[in-house]
């Protein structure tokens, strides 16, 4: 097992990491920006090391400077986290050039999945349903016609570059392919400096529900159900949910296993996810991350599994803790994504927090990294800590929600709790009926 990790992140994730460090035994060492010397990742970690001035483009996304870091220190292991370096596939093959673990998967397959193109049409070949389009990439404007009227309009237009709704432009008929074609070009290749597109058949009205598989080095592969992320704006998740309302056992170990079989094939190893589209009983791959997931604690929750622990053991080439036949699925999790905004207008609210109080009890769990007098740096995302809550059911969890929503205090910043309060209450979000664009929507009554 390794001696020393080095986190290359902040915030919350950081603190995640270097607790499932501390509980295996393994000292960390925390990098930082210059703006986040009193952060609590760096108060909390055995060492630390500054790295850079505060921009991430020079800090946390400053390869060399972290490289220095874990020589320095004698790390012999880095965690990404999520965001930042977590789907570098040079990151990945710098610090193995080094001699230095990276935690997360082979970095052939981060690249491979960060190419849509190539991850669609790789799954595909593994047994997972896709969306209907072009099988690769658009080649030219009369194959991008002959494949839309093949499928049926609207369709839409991706990057193959893209991935968080970047890139993208909706056709809603003959009349507009080409418009739509040519300005979601234009815009990837601004964006991504890369204007490859496919095309596939747009879904009006779907859910996101992805499906947490874990692979280890010894040939076991697991998956640990799903989780509903379609609460979101601006491709922002705002509420996550394990189970996803829309799924019942029989659907879940349908979809689980055509997913395992096909991540067992690709050799793939440590945590990935499979984002699908859900409509009307049907699933269609979109994306993988081969990352940790900010949402990850709901499948935590549910299953007992601590997902850090098992990346850390898959890494340092240990099997699993578990086999698919142990995971159980048990009750229901929510997560809320506390942000430093305005919970109308979702403007970023940085500054020093005045008072905080988290809320506490049976079912209930708080992932942050702030404290009473902490100053939110403008820098980087506004998340002030995600609220975690798991009870019996779906009815009793919400009602936990309810009541931790109304405990949890944070002075001198807006925060997004109020939105919560709201969302909660709705009869729509109460039913479980939502969709993507069902947030957006709420949002915009008055
Ligand atoms: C789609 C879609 C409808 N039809 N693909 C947006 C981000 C990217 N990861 C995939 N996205 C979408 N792909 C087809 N064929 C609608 C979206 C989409 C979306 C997906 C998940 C969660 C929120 C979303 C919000 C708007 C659009």
């Amino acid at each position: 097992m390794f001696e020393k990790v080095l986190i290359a992140n902040r915030g919350e994730i950081a603190l995640r990491v270097h607790r499932a460090c501390q509980e295996m035994g393994i000292s960390t060492v925390a990098v930082h920006s210059t703006a986040d010397s009193d952060a609590m990742h760096v108060r909390l970690a055995n060492e630390s090391v500054c790295i850079g001035p505060a921009p991430a483009s020079e800090s946390y996304l400053n390869i060399p400077a972290i490289i220095s870091a874990c020589e320095i220190t004698g790390a012999n292991a880095v965690h990404p986290g999520y965001g930042f370096l977590s789907e570098n596939a040079r990151f990945a093959e710098i610090l193995e050039a080094h001699d230095i673990t990276f935690i997360g998967p082979k970095s052939d397959h981060i690249k491979m999945m960060g190419d849509k193109i190539v991850a669609k049409s790789t799954v595909k070949a593994l047994g997972i349903p896709v969306v209907p389009g072009s099988d690769g990439g658009i080649t030219s404007e009369e194959q991008a016609m002959k494949v839309a009227k093949e499928i049926g309009f609207p369709v839409l237009f991706k990057a193959a570059a893209g991935g968080g709704g970047r890139g993208m432009k909706v056709a809603k008929d003959e009349d507009h392919l080409l418009e739509a074609l040519r300005t979601a070009r234009s815009e990837a290749k601004a964006a991504f400096g890369d204007d490859a597109m496919y095309v596939e058949k747009y879904l009006g009205q779907p859910r996101h529900i992805e499906v947490q598989v874990v692979a280890d080095a010894h040939g076991n592969v697991v998956h640990l159900g799903e989780r509903d992320c379609s609460l979101q704006r601006r491709h922002q998740k705002v509420l996550e949910e394990a189970p996803s309302p829309a799924l019942n056992d029989a659907g879940r170990e349908k979809i689980g296993e055509i997913v395992r079989r096909a991540i067992g094939k690709l050799g793939y190893l440590g945590v990935g996810t499979i984002e699908f589209l859900y409509e009307d009983g049907e699933f269609y791959f979109i994306e993988m991350n081969t990352r940790l997931q900010v949402e990850h604690p709901v499948t935590e929750a549910i299953t007992g599994i601590d997902l850090v622990r098992e990346q850390i053991r898959i890494a340092a080439g240990l099997e699993m803790s578990f086999t698919q036949e142990e995971v159980q699925f048990n009750g229901h999790a929510i997560e809320c994504r506390v942000n430093a905004e305005n919970p109308k207008t979702f403007a970023p609210s940085p500054g020093t927090i005045r008072g905080f109080h988290t809320p506490g009890g049976l079912g209930v769990r708080v992932d942050s990294g702030v404290y009473t007098g902490y100053k939110i740096p403008p820098y980087y995302d506004s998340l002030i800590g995600k609220l975690i809550v798991h009870g019996r059911n779906r009815n009793e969890c919400i009602m936990r929600l309810r009541r931790t929503l109304n405990e949890f205090v944070i002075e001198g910043v807006d925060t997004t709790i109020p939105l919560f309060k709201d969302l909660i209450a709705d009869p729509d979000f109460m039913n479980g009926d939502y969709h993507i664009h069902w947030l957006e929507e709420f949002l915009a009554r008055d």
